[in-house]
This record gives structure tokens, sequence and C-alpha cells, in this order.
């Protein structure tokens, strides 16, 4: 591997997974770095991503100072990653859904690629010990994201990917407020009507262990909010000029459209 990969954690409340999802990192892709964004954890997930990192040049940490949302918490490590010079920046979960043994298919695949969507629908992925009502909700959130942006994506809402480091770059973080899965949506798009070139693999997600989920009703009404929205100003914009789509800053706006 040659490429300089920041592997960004984002965590809240997750002091029972951290120090094995990052030993199985380690396992399975010994020269990435990490970098654990701990929103101010009450069980004292970041203090334990201190110790860790106290001890293995690898690991980093960002603090921030409480909960503002995965979509806030990857941008603040996408710009730490940025001034540092990383090549390829990874999303991963902490608890251990995403597997790091599967990190090296996403970063081969990123090597021709601007963003490599670890993909559970696709052929080959998996959900494992998911309980029904997520995997519903899962599976119609895709649907439904596919049909409104007309997406050519199996699993956009997924959090397992890897980018190259100059996609990250040009597209406009500062104007994404999306959060939960809405934030992994958001992006998606923004990037395939940049003209990245964006790719899934298969990966196995498998529930978590340890601790809870912090999904809510208020992360799935945003996804669902804001994806409508889109939606219908992507259709108006095919026939009304002066109506815009949520920009994003490439040079091939709406490419393929
Ligand atoms: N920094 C930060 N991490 C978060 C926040 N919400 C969730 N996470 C982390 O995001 C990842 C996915 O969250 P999780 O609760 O497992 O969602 P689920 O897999 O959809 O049930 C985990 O590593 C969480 O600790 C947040 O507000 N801030
Ligand atoms: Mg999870």
């Amino acid at each position: 591997m040659s490429d300089r990969v920041l592997v960004i954690i984002p965590t809240y409340n997750e002091v029972e997974n951290l120090a094995r999802v990052l030993e199985r990192l380690h396992a399975s892709v010994p020269d990435a770095h990490a970098l654990v964004v701990d929103d101010g954890s009450p069980d004292g997930t970041g203090e334990l991503a201190d110790t860790l990192a106290a001890a293995d040049p690898r690991v980093h940490v960002l603090h921030r100072s409480a909960k503002g949302g995965l979509g806030r918490a990857y941008v603040a490590g996408f710009g730490w990653a940025l001034e540092r010079g990383y090549e390829v920046l990874v999303e991963m979960d902490a608890d251990g859904s995403h597997p790091p043994e599967q990190l090296p298919d996403l970063l081969a695949a990123v090597a021709d690629a601007d963003l490599v969507l670890g993909s559970r629908y696709v052929d080959g992925g998996r959900v494992e010990d998911w309980p029904l009502h997520r995997l519903l909700l899962s599976r119609a959130g895709n649907r439904y994201t596919r049909w409104a942006l007309r997406l050519p994506l199996r699993d956009a809402t997924g959090g397992f990917r890897a980018a190259r480091a100059e996609l990250v770059e040009r597209l406009p973080f500062d104007q994404v407020a999306s959060e939960g899965y809405c934030f992994q949506v958001d992006w998606a798009w923004r990037a395939l009507r940049s003209g990245a070139r964006v790719t899934e693999v298969p990966i196995t997600f498998t529930e978590r262990e340890f601790g809870r989920s912090k999904m809510s009703g208020s992360i799935v009404k945003e996804a669902w909010a804001r994806v409508t929205v889109w939606g219908v100003q992507d259709r108006l914009a095919d026939w009304l000029p002066g109506l815009v789509r949520p920009p994003v800053n490439g040079p091939a706006e709406d490419a393929g459209r």
C-alpha cells in the first residue's frame, strides 16, 4: 500500500468497542493511521482513545465538546486529514459492524476510483444479525433514495467507505448540513454529480455486540425529508432553468444529466 491512508472512526459511547476495532484494523492494514473523532462521550471513550494514541503513533484523536451528529464528526475528521496530507480517507464505524478485514478490498478498489462504497446490497454483500426492523428500514431507505435521486447505487446510506483526498477536498462540505445516514447519501450524490468515479464493493455488515445504536427517529426523519426535497428539486431542475441542485463544486456539474 503506497497511499497514506487515514481511517476516520466517529465515536459516541463506544468504550467496549474501540480497542478491539483498532486492533482488528491494524492486523488487517498495518500502515493505516486512525483518527478517532469523539464527541465528548460520557462513558470515557475519549480518554481511552487518548491512552491508545499515546501507545501507538498510528492512532490519533480529535475531541469535540458535545454530541454533534455523525455528519459533523466526519466533516471535522476530513478537515483534519486534508491538513495533514493523507491521500485516502476511510469512514468506518467503531462498533465492529464494518469489518476492518474487508478494508483491503475497499483500498484496492479506490486505486481506480474516487469513492468506493462498502455495500451490503450488491452481489456478495451481506447483513448479519440485524433485527428485521433495521434491515427493512435500511432496504426501504436505499430503494427510496435510489428512486428519488435517480442514483445508480445499491447502498448509498452505508458508512464504510474509502475516498481519494482530491474528491473530499473538492466537494463543498462546508455546505453539507446533513447529519445521520443522510450525510452519506448527500455526499455520494454530490460526488456522482461532480463526475467522480463511484464504485461499490461487497461487504458483510454485522450487528454490534456491545453498546447501543445511536440511530433515532429524528435521524430517519431527516433522511426521508431531505431526500424527498432533493428528489423534487432534482426533477424540477431538469425543467426550470435557474433552479439549482445542492452544489458540487466539480468540473462536471450535473454530469450525465
Ligand atoms: N462522534 C460522533 N460519533 C457518532 C455520533 N453518533 C453516532 N456516532 C458513531 O457512529 C457510528 C455508527 O453509529 P451507530 O450507533 O452504530 O449506528 P447504527 O450502526 O446505524 O446503529 C458509531 O461508531 C457511533 O459511535 C455522534 O453524534 N458523534
Ligand atoms: Mg452500528
